[in-house]
């Protein structure tokens, strides 16, 4: 077991349904501590920063058009296992493939409108955190 920190979005969907709430519920329920919060919008300068390892891909200009269509809630997320234990608490990228239960599965409506982001690895986890938290801004 590691103490880690992980990066997480309330994407634009699920801040526009009203799921900010319950969303942050599921993650301390789940028994990971909230470090860092904000609510803000992403340009498509951001964005592409942000997923710059699929920009070029066929689905990036609607991932990006749906990433900066609304507010969004970012959040830094730590505990023990944080990275694995917050791709769990959301369930896999496609809502219908998601167990039941999860977040994507509960709010996400599509593979494209999915409802929350999660790092993936100890890497991308200090590139996510560090993109958007500085050191005062993370608990
Ligand atoms: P994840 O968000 O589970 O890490 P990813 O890194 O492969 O998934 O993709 C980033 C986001 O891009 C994903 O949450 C939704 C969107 N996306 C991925 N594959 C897609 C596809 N085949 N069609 C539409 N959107 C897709
Ligand atoms: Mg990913």
């Amino acid at each position: 077991m590691a103490l880690e920190r992980t990066f997480a979005i309330v994407k634009p969907d699920a801040v526009k349904d009203g799921h900010i709430g319950e969303i942050l519920s599921a993650i301390e329920r789940g028994g990971l501590k909230i470090v860092g919060l904000k609510l803000t919008r992403l340009t498509a300068g951001i964005c592409k920063g942000f997923y710059h390892e699929h920009v070029g891909k066929g689905f990036y200009p609607e991932l990006e058009a749906f990433m900066t269509e609304g507010p969004v809630a970012l959040m830094v997320l730590e505990g023990e296992n944080a990275i694995l234990g917050w791709r769990d608490l959301m369930g896999a990228t496609d809502p219908a493939k998601a167990a039941e239960g999860t977040l994507r599965k509960r709010f996400g409506a599509s593979i494209g409108r999915n409802a929350t982001h999660g790092s993936d690895k100890p890497e991308s986890a200090a590139f996510e955190v560090s993109y958007f938290f500085n050191a005062f801004e993370q608990q």
